[in-house]
């Protein structure tokens, strides 16, 4: 399909860009929708610096871990789904560089050895939408209110840890049972603690995650009416509905 969002950022002032939270318990499909709606926006293939619709993950805000931590960490005994297990300080810092429209970096989280990989970053350019998802994007009022679109993908606890299991097995090199015991002692207990309580604060609540199209292509066709409108390209509705921006 047609990119008709492309653009040169060295021409437009800067923006304050529109922030949609994404939050749901560990493997509802976040990211997925993400992508997802990036893709269906048809920014998938846009070169970085052009995006004008960006996704960043709560997970590359993971704090550094002292070294007792760590080697909890290693025996899957320590509690990444707390809200403890987050740099707050640099959530905000870039949430509010990103809300002034400016560019920024941010550390690359490594599952496998649970810790940023030093020396590198990730560059963040300004963009229309951005989309900041994670287990706790809504649990603190600070950021709660940062977002002007607020989405929860609510996904059945089987299917969850069905996929989680199967994730942490093959893309994170872990063991059935250790990544059995984590779920029980900690991922589901945070769940029901921390994630499951901040679905009140959404605004749109996504049943079964990705496999959602009609959701998400709703939540799409509000997007690019935003992108379309700050652009000065103000569409009739009637044109939306049929412009879906469904690439296939
Ligand atoms: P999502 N997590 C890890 O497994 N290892 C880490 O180093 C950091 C986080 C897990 C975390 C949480 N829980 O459930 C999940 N544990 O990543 C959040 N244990 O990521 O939302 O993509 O499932
Ligand atoms: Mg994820």
């Amino acid at each position: 399909m047609s990119n008709s969002f492309s653009r040169k950022h060295s021409s437009s002032p800067a923006k304050k860009p529109f922030l949609i939270g994404v939050a749901g318990g560990t493997a509802s499909g976040k990211s997925t929708v993400c992508q997802t709606i990036i893709e269906r926006l048809g920014q998938f293939d846009v070169d970085q610096q052009q995006r004008q619709v960006i996704c960043i993950s709560q997970d590359s805000f993971y704090r550094e871990l002292t070294p007792a931590e760590s080697e909890k960490a290693k025996l899957g005994q320590f509690n990444f789904d707390h809200p403890d297990a987050f740099d707050y300080h640099l959530i905000l810092k870039t949430l509010k560089r990103i809300t002034a429209g400016e560019s920024c970096e941010i550390p690359v989280y490594d599952f496998k050895s649970n810790a940023r990989i030093e020396g590198k970053q990730a560059t963040l350019y300004p963009a229309d939408v951005v989309v900041f998802e994670g287990i706790l994007v809504f649990y603190t009022q600070e950021v709660r209110e940062l977002f002007d679109m607020k989405l929860f993908v609510d996904t059945d606890a089987d299917t969850r840890l069905a996929r989680r299991v199967l994730r942490d097995i093959t893309e994170r090199g872990r063991d059935l049972n250790k990544v059995l015991h984590q779920y029980t002692t900690l991922v589901k207990p945070a769940f029901e603690e921390f994630c499951l309580p901040t679905k009140k604060f959404a605004d749109v609540i996504i049943p079964r995650g990705a496999e959602n199209l009609v959701a998400i292509d709703v939540i799409v066709l509000h997007i690019r009416e935003i992108i379309r409108i700050r652009n000065g390209n103000v569409l009739h509705v009637r044109e939306l509905s049929v412009d879906n921006g469904s690439s296939t």
